[in-house]
Order: C-alpha cells, then structure tokens, then sequence
C-alpha cells in the first residue's frame, strides 16, 4: 500500500475472475477514488514517522509475543501480571472466556499470521514448527465453536494461507506440505458434531475429545446460542472446504446461515441476541451490532466477498437497511427491540460494535462509518481506552477493557478509504495509551477499570491477532508487507484468507434465493456505493466535514433522551413523564403509566422509555451507595509504575477520590492479621502497613496500624487463590461505630493481587506503592523516563522471575503471610469480619443524580430545566380538571405486568456479560 492506499482500495483486490457484483466492485471504485482525492485537510504524516510507529508496532508485537513464548508457551495465554501462563483448571474458572482456551497453544495458532504481516517470516517458520510439533487438538476440554472457529480454526487457515503464500515465493516454508491445513481438517471435522441440531444452528460448545452429548463429553444439553456465535462460520468452513475439497465443512455453514435468515424478524428485518438452536425462537429479542451480533453481519458482506455468492449481499443488505432504519443514531448505534424496532432497548453501546464503521466502509458507506468512529474515538481521549460498555451520555457502563481491537480495525479501514491522515494520528494514539497504560514488564495488561487505569492479570489471544496487524498495517506502505494484503480478506479474527479461493472447488449448490428478495425495492442500496451524494462529494475536506461538529460530543454530552423533554417544552407539549420524577403517590403520574400501555405508539413508546430508565434508575441509585475500586500501582524498580492493582476501597478513613494519593514503601505489620496491637512499629512507622484479613473487623485493623505509625494499610485476602479476575471487588466496611479517628487510607487486595506485592518484597525488599483512586501517569519520579522497548523490559525481572526466586527473605518472621493465610483461613474467620464487606460494583462516571438534570440545549450548552420543567408541571397539575385526586386508576401492578416481557428483557440485558 502507498500513502494514500496507493490508488488501490482494499475491494479492488479482488481477482478479476470473482463473480464480483456491481455493488462490490463500485464500493471497490469508490475506495479508490477516494484514496487518490485526498490533498487537504490533518496534516500529513511524513515516510519517516510513518516508519517511526510501525517499528514501534513491531517492538510492543516482540514485548506481547516475546513473553507469551518465553513465560507462558504451550499454555493457551499468557497472565502479563504473574508472567505465567493460563492453563484451564489451574486457575480459578472465569466463566465462559475460559471457552477459547482448549489447551491448544491458542496464542501461538492465533498470532501465526500475524508473524507474516509483521515481517517476521523466519519466527513465523519457527511458530509452524512449533505448532506441528506441540499442538494437540484432541484434548478432554469443552470449548466455545465459535472461538475454536474464529480462532484456531482461523489461524490454521491464516497460517496456511501465508505458508502456500511463502512457499510459492521460493525462499521460506519450502519443507511446508499442508500440514496445517491437514491440522485445520482435523479440527474442521471435531466441531461438526455440534451442528447435530434439527436447525443446523450448532451447539454453543463442544469437547474436543468427546464431542457432544455424550456423558463423558460433559456439553450438549444447552438449549441457546448467540447469533454471531451460529452465523459467523462461513468463511472458514467455506475456506476449508474450498482448499480441501470436502465440501461438508461449508455446507453445515451455509445451513446455519440460512436458517438464521429465516429466523429473521420478518417485519424489521432485525435478528435476535440469543435463539433458540432446537425451535429458533429468539430468546433475546434485543437487536444491535454490537455483542451476541456482531460478525454474523460482518460475515454476511465477506462471505459475498469471498464466495461470490450474491444472495449473501442481498441478505446483507437487507439487514443493512434495517440496521440504518433503526439502531443508527448517528454517531451512535442503538440496540432496539426486534419486534418494535423504534424503541431503544438499551441507553448504553458495548465495545465490540467498534467493528462497524470498518465494515461499513467495506459496504461503501463512509458518512455514519466516520461519524461513529469520531464518536468512539472522543470516549477513548476521555477514558484512555473503550470502556467495554458506555452510555449514551459517554459515561462508563462497564469499566473494563480486554484490549479489543476492534477500533483499531475501524481505523485501519477508515484510513484505506479516506486517505486522511487524521486516522494515522489517531492510530498514533492508541500506540501511545498502550503502551503508557497496558504495558508491563511482562507483556500487556488488560484493563481491569479504565477509570483507575488498573490492570487484570490477562492478554487475550486476539490482542496479538488482531491489533498488531491492523496497527503495523495502518502505518506501512506496499513494500514494508511482503506479500500484497489486497489479495485476502480478513476473517473477523483478522486472519487472512486468500480471495482466489472464490473460484475454488465451487461444488456447494447455491440456494435459489431469488424470489425472497423481491421486498427490496431500489432504497435498499441507497446506502450503497457508489452514492456520490454520500460518498467524498468531490471535496478533500469531506471526512473532517463529517468530524467536526462530533469534535465535542462527549465532553458537551448530556445525559440522552432528555433532549426530548426540552423539544416538548418548547413547542409547548406536555413532557412524558421521567422515572425519576414518578411518584407512586400521585393519581396523575398512575393516569400517565396507564396511558402509557394504551394503543398509541408515542403513549406506548413513553411507556418503555419509563420502564427503562424506572430499571436503570434503580441500579444506578444502588451503585451510587457503592464507593469505586481504587488502585494501588507499584512504584519501585523495576515495575515503575507499570503494575496497577484493582483494589477495593474502605468506607472508613481518608478518602482517596478526594485527597491527593498516598505513597510509601510497604511493610508486613505483625501480628500479620493487624487484629492487637503491633509488635513491629518501627518496621511500619511511616509506611504502608500489609495486614491479613480475618479474625477481626477491618476497623480495627486500620486503628492498629494507624497507632503504630503506618501513613496507610493494604488489607490482603486470607482466601487463598482469590483474585479480583474471578470475584467481585467489595468495599470494607466500618464497625458500626463512629470511625472518624481512623485517618490514613486503606485498601482491600484478593489474596492474588495481594500476593504480587508479597512477591516483590521477597524479591525486592525495598517496594514502594501508590494509593490512589486512579493509577498515575508513570512519570520520571517513578523511572528515568525511558521508550519502552525489549531490551529495557528484559533487564527488569519479570513477576515470574520474582515469583520463582529465593523466598528466604522472611520479611514476617514466625508468621510468614503464606503461614497466616492457611492458619486464618476461612473457617476462622470471625464472621464479623466478612459480615462487614459490602459489595461494590464499579459506578459510573457521574454518579451525582443531579447530573441528570440536565440537558442539552440546541447550541450543546448544558442548563438545567429542571425548574422550568417542575413549574410547568405544577401549573398543568393545577388547571387540569380532568386530573381526578380520587378517580379509581388501575392498579400499579397491573399496568406494570403490561411491560413484563419487556423489564425481563431489560433485566437479561443488564445481567448479561459480554
Ligand atoms: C475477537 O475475538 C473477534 O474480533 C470477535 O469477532 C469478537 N471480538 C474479539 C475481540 O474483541
């Protein structure tokens, strides 16, 4: 690719043989129009820092890689906090993204494409090898189909992709003979006893070695799927059979497919969540483009792209058309209920939509694709990182961040298509934040709270299949990738599969769909390049058009729906009654509820809208009595401020959100439980006392070392093995009585966040550590500020170099914390000490309900209306004779069991993880 995607678009890659309709092959032209128009606009970024970041991409690749192979290699991934590796069963479970791992080395297989992207043609040969010679796909765990698929299935197809690739070329993979395509085979024929459904939508699961639905096969008897977890298949099933020639693989894809087209809500055009693999009913009836549907869309559009098949596009583009009806909101895009499509089911967006504008930009329509994107990327400048979820008004939903790539694969899109160097800054961002946030002498860290920038003990596989090679892309010319990467599509793991395999062992009978798309009228492709009108009108400045009135957005944000309330205020409508204004009291506020069950669709739209935000509003008033988690970030050489840990506050002593953080070095206090008086002050005296939970309140700890000197305390879970990865953080609570003597700070560590500090100290002897609500920036306080690269990280001792080295140093002397913790283990534990843990779920951004009581004006300026409002009201309540103070109004119940379906449906979204 040259500066400006080189006058090729990412379509017009596509051999000339294809069966390329007109739509992709306008899209394709557009891409290169628009690549080649660009002249103005963000600065261009010059050859040299072009180069400059993509070798800073290669280094965090080697740092990622590097210690997965050195640290964790053959297990499936690497934990970068404890540098050891994952393996399922020796860690406490963490539900189901445990699935992806099936002690198959999964890292390795998901990053052997990448290696060739990257350049890295001699450490790709080596990987080959490895894979060949370590990974066994038989083994007696149950894992997802859908991540074994996107995967490992799609890494073994990636790799063989790039191996026949390289081969070919003459120099590398000589000796190469298909073995990871035999490898992919045999996993290809392991995942079709899940498709033994009357649907042919497969299973969830699947156990490597048996199966499914046999006894010792322990899966087979869940009844549910996720639409992208049965829709996105076909282009590796299909890429398998096409370079086999068993033509079964694709077949059971396409069955799938179709029946999930079927299964579509026949009216909106919309799918499910969740359906039904026996019956197809939806079980989840909420509808975005984000989590549980994402890649069934993305995999509807490649699948045209890669097999040629048109009535993939048209299903595309039905559901396209659907999607730009109702869940694009630009920027945002809304999930909506399949069966009333114009009502949101939710006021928060997850992160995995971050995909879409790049897939709009693969359909040609760049306007929304910009305009989503400016969003998404105005909520990482603020958080650092994409919160896995976020609310309409951009406050956090969900505070963690596993390092998906999906924004970053927008990026790399984006910039193919508009040229616009803009996007080279943003990407330029990302490099950053990784690397001043994620980064740790053991890899990368997964943000456990993008609020106080604390870290989880994971590195996902995706991180090094995906965000390298889109990052290492976004900056690279032609000749810095050793093959053209027009000639492949990405699968939605971003492995490569090679386009000639369209016209590839094409023996799978096409469905004669013709007649289903007659509904589609010539609007449909109104959305579709090429649309002039949409698409760079001619102006270089086009895209930055479409940002700048985004430029703001999320800092001038109010909070959402409320905008409606001022429209109707000032054209003199009555405003639909808030949830936070119901009272359950007053006759006319029940006269509204009622209304709002009635057959109108506004009454009935104001209805769910109260429900809604009723649920909402409950939780969010629960999660304000809740403090947020802390963090406490280690200092001292050699993390410098690289290892954050999530911590759990106290509700008692210094409040870290409001004063200036506290730092000191750390000592173990003695007795090690902190439950009398200390017998080791002057080891504590000015520093940040380490003390055992158990055996006595936590108060009374924090008085204890607090009287012997300590500036701050560290509770450390006696419950061996417990890890803020797998239980929820809780806030200590006081004893019930007055704790204002209690002054310095103190926080809660699970025993595993708990142990890395023991660990260090072992080592270390001298540790130091922040107390703060939000990790710092590692400043030249912590370290000579110094460019992260390899050969720094490999002079710092990784935590498994700590873990593993001399434990002589018995800083607790008779009562050593690894001795404490088994002597006080719960069984001893006075009840009052875990009596007083409340649980703590983190909260949202602003958590002051007064926030909500404001809203947007037409210039963006927040002002409150909530007077004007109140007056108008009491002026209506007043002069309205029909509001009857003794009328007989239906009961609240009744009304309410109107909405049932819906409150269960908001109820499983709320519950529902990513
Ligand atoms: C990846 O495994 C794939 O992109 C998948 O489609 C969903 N997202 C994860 C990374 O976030």
């Amino acid at each position: 690719m040259s500066e400006a995607g080189g006058g090729r678009g990412f379509g017009s890659s596509v051999p000339q043989r294809a069966p390329w309709s007109l739509v992709a092959a306008t899209a394709a032209l557009c891409l290169v129009s628009a690549t080649s128009v660009w002249t103005a606009g963000a600065s261009p970024m010059s050859r040299e820092e072009k180069q400059k970041l993509g070798n800073q991409v290669l280094e965090m690749f080697d740092h990622a890689y590097g210690n997965y192979m050195e640290h964790a290699y053959p297990a499936d991934e690497l934990m970068p906090l404890t540098c050891r590796g994952r393996v399922r069963g020796q860690e406490p479970s963490r539900g189901d993204v445990d699935d992806a791992l099936g002690k198959f080395s999964l890292t390795l297989i998901d990053s052997l494409d990448t290696l060739v992207v990257l350049n890295k043609t001699k450490e790709f040969e080596d990987a080959v090898r490895k894979v060949l010679r370590d990974v066994n796909l038989d083994n007696d765990v149950v894992v997802s189909v859908f991540e074994t698929n996107i995967r490992v299935l799609g890494g073994l197809l990636g790799g063989h992709s790039l191996a026949i690739m390289l081969k070919e070329k003459g120099e590398y993979m000589q000796w190469y003979n298909d073995e990871l395509l035999q490898m992919a085979k045999q996993l290809g024929y392991k995942l079709l006893p899940a498709f033994n459904t009357t649907s042919g939508l497969p299973y969830p699961r699947i156990n490597l070695k048996f199966g499914i639905r046999k006894p010792e096969a322990r899966t087979g008897t869940e009844t549910d799927t996720c639409t992208a977890c049965a829709g996105t298949l076909i282009l590796e099933f299909a890429a398998l059979s096409r370079f086999t020639g068993a033509t079964i693989f694709e077949e059971y894809a396409r069955k799938a497919l179709d029946f999930l087209w079927e299964k579509r809500q026949r009216s909106s055009n919309l799918v499910g969540v969740t359906i039904n693999i026996h019956t197809g009913d939806w079980v989840r009836k909420d509808s975005g483009v984000g989590a549980g549907i994402d890649s069934y869309y993305e995999y509807l559009l490649k699948a045209y792209v890669l097999l040629g098949d048109d009535s993939f596009l048209e299903r595309f583009n039905t559901h396209y058309d659907a999607i730009m009806r109702y869940i694009s909101q630009p920027p945002l895009l809304l999930d909506v209920h399949i069966h009333k499509p114009m009502l949101n089911a939710r006021t928060w967006m997850d992160a995995l939509l971050a995909f879409f504008p790049g897939l709009q930009v693969l359909k040609g329509d760049i306007r929304p694709a910009i305009e989503t994107h400016e969003m998404l990327y105005q909520v990482i400048k603020k958080h650092n990182f994409l919160p896995e979820a976020f609310t309409t008004d951009f406050r956090v939903h969900w505070a963690q961040h596993p390092l998906r790539p999906e924004f970053a694969e927008s990026t790399y899109f984006l910039y193919k298509a508009t040229g616009d160097p803009y996007y080279l800054e943003v990407g330029k961002t990302l490099i950053e934040n990784l690397n001043k946030y994620a980064r740790v002498p053991c890899g990368f860290a997964a943000m456990k709270d993008v609020r106080t920038g604390s870290h989880e003990d994971r590195m996902d596989s995706f991180f090094l299949a995906e965000m390298f090679k889109y990052l290492y892309l976004l900056f690279a010319d032609k000749e810095d990738v050793i093959f053209d990467i027009e000639d492949y599509i990405f699968t939605t793991e971003a492995h490569l599969l090679p386009l000639w395999l369209s016209t590839t062992n094409q023996r799978i009978s096409k469905k004669n769909t013709t007649s289903e798309y007659t509904e589609l009228d010539d609007s449909n492709f109104d959305w579709t390049c090429p649309n002039t009108q949409i698409l760079f009108p001619n102006d270089p400045l086009y895209a930055q058009s479409i940002r700048e009135p985004l430029k703001n957005v999320v800092d001038k944000s109010c909070p959402r729906g409320i905008i409606r309330v001022e429209e109707s205020f000032r054209s003199g409508a009555k405003p639909p009654l808030r949830a936070r204004d119901f009272m359950a009291t007053n006759p006319e506020h029940l006269e509204i509820l009622k209304k709002m069950g009635a057959a109108s669709s506004i009454d009935a739209e104001d209805g769910l809208r109260f429900m809604q935000e009723m649920i909402e509003l409950s939780s969010q008033q629960q999660k304000e009595q809740q403090l947020p988690p802390r963090a406490v970030q280690i200092v001292s050489h050699p993390f410098f401020g690289r290892v954050v840990l999530t911590a759990g506050p106290a509700q008692f002593g210094l409040d870290l959100s409001k004063h200036k953080e506290t730092r000191g070095f750390v000592a173990s206090s003695k007795p090690y439980n902190g439950c009398s008086e200390l017998t080791n002050p002057e080891a504590v005296m000015g520093k940040i006392a380490l003390i055992q939970r158990g055996q006595c309140m936590f108060a009374e700890k924090a008085r204890n070392i607090q009287n012997a000197g300590a500036i701050g305390g560290i509770v450390i879970d006696d419950n061996e093995g417990s890890s803020s990865d797998t239980a929820p953080l809780f806030q200590m609570a006081g004893d019930g009585k007055d704790t204002d003597d209690i002054t310095i700070p103190m926080l809660f560590l699970f025993s595993k966040e708990g142990s890395i500090i023991l660990d260090a100290i072992r080592e270390y002897e001298e540790v130091e550590v922040l107390l703060s609500d939000k990790a710092k920036d590692r400043d030249p306080e912590m370290e000579n500020e110094e460019q992260p690269s390899s050969e720094n990280d490999s002079q710092n001792q990784s935590a498994e170099q700590i873990a593993s080295s001399s434990q002589e140093v018995d800083l607790v002397d008779q009562e050593s914390p690894e001795e404490s913790s088994v002597n006080s283990h719960p069984e001893s534990l006075s009840p009052a000490d875990t009596d007083n843990a409340a649980s703590i779920s983190p909260p949202e951004q602003n958590s002051n309900p007064t926030e909500n009581h404001e809203t947007t004006s037409l210039d963006g300026e927040c002002t409150d209306l909530d007077n004007q409002l109140q007056e108008q009201s009491e002026t209506e309540e007043d002069s309205n004779p029909n509001v009857s103070w003794g009328k007989k109004v239906q009961p609240i119940d009744s009304i309410l069991a109107d909405w049932n379906e819906d409150i269960e449906a908001f109820e499983m979204m709320e519950k529902d993880e990513l």
